[in-house]
């Protein structure tokens, strides 16, 4: 395949997967919306359900406008193929029924996005799965709650919002001696910044919703495998289980993945200039980017990431009262949640994004009361820091 020689990511978001229409050259992929596919006689029906002929049958099991973007994502993280899915969520729980089974247990990063959580303690537990959250960005307490039934590690890095990191290489190691399937969250990152299949792991997911679309105006999901029989085992329960994407909107992710590359140059340089800019002020009692030598797993930022990404975590003087009064004097950065579009967000995750964990687990996981974060966008990084710079003023 053509694609595989491409070394580039800057190449591989613009070409992986996306060839001119065969029927009018059109350069942009069609969106194929049908809903089903027409067989030219009953044998070939027969043939492509019984996967002699890889033709198209029906949008659930498979479309063209949708492979396309799912070719284009697994080149960018290396995977052997792609699953796209209707969100991010439809994503982890695809990967979740695939695997778990009543009695098993998976372990978990304290810190991943709340609903993540939420899904396996609470809803995932009614189907008899059982589920440590803990740091795991110390090996030990992986394995100290490691358990004959353990089947999974669930990892986000960096963790969505404390931006703590988890050593990909040590946890692949770990799984594999333990016979556990290792799974990386790479949402905060995108393939850009970091290919977690390349450090060991077994299975990519992302939040399509984020950085790989771009532009804050589609919902989607993806996963990406690394071997072929894990390919089999995932596209069988998504195309059984229905979380599968529309046609539409993979035409418009495939849209905003285009410049996926520049847009990570650009909101990654914004972020060092803002995380520095909140490191020094005096209004600020702490901060938390991969990119600051500050931050405790610098040195593992720099090994296993491509950059730094466009996250940011702090923590302002005053706590709570002084974060909300930042939240609400932004002018140019807009208060929401969601990360990763051109725009530069801003939430508090404990009374937002990450409500849903109970505060003394959410505590645990330094998911503080006192933590904002910011998802730098590509404005100008004066504009964005002049706009940062009068918000903090507000506090008194
Ligand atoms: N994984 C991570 C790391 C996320 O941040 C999110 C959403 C998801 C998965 C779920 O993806 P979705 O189903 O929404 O496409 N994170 C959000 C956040 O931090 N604020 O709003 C959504």
């Amino acid at each position: 395949m053509k694609e595989k020689t491409f070394r580039s990511p800057y190449t591989k978001v613009i070409h992986a997967g996306q060839h001119p229409d065969p029927l009018f050259g059109g350069v942009s992929v069609p969106i194929f919306q049908s809903s089903t596919f027409a067989f030219q006689s009953a044998e070939q029906g027969a043939a492509r359900f019984a996967g002699q002929d890889d033709g198209y049958i029906y949008t659930r099991i498979g479309n063209p406008t949708t492979k396309a973007l799912e070719d284009c994502v697994a080149a960018l993280e290396g995977g052997c193929g792609g699953l796209a899915t209707a969100s991010g969520m439809a994503a982890i729980t695809t990967v979740c029924l695939s695997y778990l089974n009543q009695g098993d247990h998976i372990i978990g990063t304290a810190a991943v996005y709340g609903p993540t959580r939420t899904v396996l303690e609470k809803e995932f537990s009614r189907f008899g799965i059982e589920a440590d959250f803990v740091d795991t960005s110390g090996l030990s307490n992986i394995t100290a709650c490691l358990k004959r039934s353990t089947k999974m590690l669930f990892i986000e890095t960096p963790a969505n919002p404390t931006l703590i990191l988890t050593d990909i290489r040590a946890c692949s190691r770990l799984c594999k001696e333990k016979g556990l399937l290792l799974v990386v969250d790479n949402t905060f990152s995108s393939p850009v910044v970091q290919r977690p299949l390349e450090l060991g792991a077994d299975i990519v997911i992302h939040s399509l919703t984020k950085f790989l679309n771009g532009h804050s105006d589609v919902v989607g999901g993806m996963i990406i495998p690394k071997e072929k029989s894990d390919f089999d085992r995932l596209r069988k329960i998504l195309t059984l289980m229905g979380g599968t994407m529309d046609p539409h909107q993979a035409w418009l992710v495939l849209r905003g993945v285009k410049t996926l590359a520049l847009r990570m140059d650009k909101c990654q340089k914004n972020a060092l200039e803002v995380a520095s800019f909140l490191s020094t002020h005096p209004k600020v009692i702490w901060v938390n980017y991969p990119g600051l030598e500050s931050h405790p797993q610098y040195a593992l930022a720099k090994e296993q990431m491509d950059g730094f990404g466009s996250m940011i975590c702090f923590g302002p003087k005053g706590g709570l009262e002084s974060g909300r009064r930042v939240i609400n004097s932004v002018k140019l950065c807009t208060r929401a949640v969601s990360l990763g579009g051109v725009e530069t967000l801003i939430e508090h995750p404990a009374s937002m994004t990450h409500a849903g964990v109970p505060k003394p687990e959410r505590e645990k996981a330094g998911i503080t009361d006192d933590l904002v974060r910011i998802s730098v966008g590509c404005e100008g990084e004066e504009d964005l820091i002049a706009d940062l710079d009068q918000a903090l003023a507000q506090i008194p």
